[in-house]
């Protein structure tokens, strides 16, 4: 049985991939999660006790411990899904960006080298492209151009991903997705964010004039995509992965309070985010057609189940929107 260590799996998409993981094939995972603010035992709560599942807590960026973790865990492969992601607290403040993202992944790629792993799989992001004007779609070939210094980090960690497979033959594929959705998100991000104030009556902060757009996919399918790339991706090679689903964000603010029962006056528009990419949109033809993937979910189904999964799941997000992220929200929203 191979064991894959997953890092940053206590956070939205890794405890996903996990939880897909196990259900869906016979590797073992070992999860290895720094936890900070973004990263929650409670969403592995379910599997925490399955034989084929272990935790370490841990940071990416401690080459000793990661290093003696691949060697005690007999390590075969390696999915790197640790990373800072939220793109406004990069604005806010980038240096943990750098570290975890930059640092981190070099530490991972080290690692890997020293220790002869099978497969490294890079969990990149749409990001690292830019922004697109009005027409056209990002594909693996278009060329890296990063806006904000969360995707500069991620560029970053690509590059060096490349500069290791070309230079040790470390066996790396790249993976670069849209933006995902679906259960364990923390409430920073769009969708869960407008949910959350939603129901709890709060304003509904939307950027500039509402009218950027974002390319959708609910997480399970990005997981999904994942598995594939990991199992039969070409070595060296980057796959993109994308639902062919773009909608302006103000769309979704609306169908959230539609979806809800709630009033279009929660609406408030605010200060734009500084650099602001103004659309993303993914050509997945290679995944599709090289690994014969596509996503399962419609959007329209997803969402619903979403917003459903937010409604049922209070005391989740209600334990993370105290303390550390109250913080967050004052400075980013209230002060700037
Ligand atoms: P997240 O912020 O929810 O989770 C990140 C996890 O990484 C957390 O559990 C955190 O504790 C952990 N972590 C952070 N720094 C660490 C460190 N130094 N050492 C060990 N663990 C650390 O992020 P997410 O949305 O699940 O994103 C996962 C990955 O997918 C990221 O690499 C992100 O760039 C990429 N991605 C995200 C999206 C999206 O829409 N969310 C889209 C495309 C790609
Ligand atoms: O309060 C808000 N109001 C608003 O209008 C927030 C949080 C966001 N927005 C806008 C900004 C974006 O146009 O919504 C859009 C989506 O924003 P985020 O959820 O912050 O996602 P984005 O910046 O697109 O980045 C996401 O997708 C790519 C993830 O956070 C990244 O980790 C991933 O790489």
């Amino acid at each position: 049985m191979k064991k894959i260590l997953v890092t940053g799996g206590c956070g939205f998409i890794g405890s996903n991939f996990i939880r897909y993981v196990l259900k869906n094939s016979d590797y073992e995972i070992v999860n290895l999660d720094k936890l900070t603010y973004a990263g929650n035992l409670k969403n592995l709560v379910d599997i925490e006790e399955n034989s084929r599942y272990k935790f370490y807590r841990g940071d990416i960026c401690n080459y000793e411990f990661v290093s003696y973790l691949v060697d005690r865990e007999k390590i075969d492969s390696i999915i790197n899904f640790a990373a800072e992601s939220h793109v406004d607290r990069s604005i806010l403040s980038s240096q943990e960006f750098i570290r975890t993202n930059v640092i981190g992944t070099n530490v991972l790629l080290e690692v890997a080298r020293q220790n002869a792993i099978e497969r490294f799989v890079q969990i990149s992001t749409d990001e690292v492209y830019g922004s697109l004007g009005p027409d056209g779609k990002f594909t693996e070939t278009t060329p890296l151009s990063p806006n904000s210094p969360y995707s500069a980090s991620k560029a970053s960690a690509d590059l060096l991903v490349k500069a290791y497979h070309h230079t040790y033959g470390v066996p790396t594929l790249i993976t670069r997705c849209s933006n995902n959705y679906g259960p364990y998100q923390f409430p920073e991000k769009l969708i869960p964010l407008m949910i959350i104030n939603a129901l709890s009556n709060k304003p509904l902060p939307v950027y500039g004039d509402g009218m950027n757009v974002r390319d959708w996919i609910y997480v399970e399918d990005h997981c999904d995509a994942i598995l594939k790339v990991f199992e039969s991706g070409k070595i060296g090679e980057v796959y993109n992965i994308g639902a062919e689903n773009e909608k302006p964000n103000i769309e979704i603010v609306k169908l959230i309070l539609k979806e809800l029962g709630k009033d279009e006056s929660l609406i408030t528009f605010v200060k734009d985010r500084p650099g602001h990419d103004r659309r993303y949109a993914i050509d997945a033809t290679k995944i599709k057609e090289e690994l014969n993937w596509k996503p399962k979910y419609t959007f329209e189904r997803a969402i619903k189940e979403t917003i459903a999964w937010y409604q049922e799941n209070k005391s989740w997000w209600q334990e993370i929107i105290s303390g550390e992220y109250l913080n967050y929200y004052k400075k980013w929203y209230e002060e700037r």
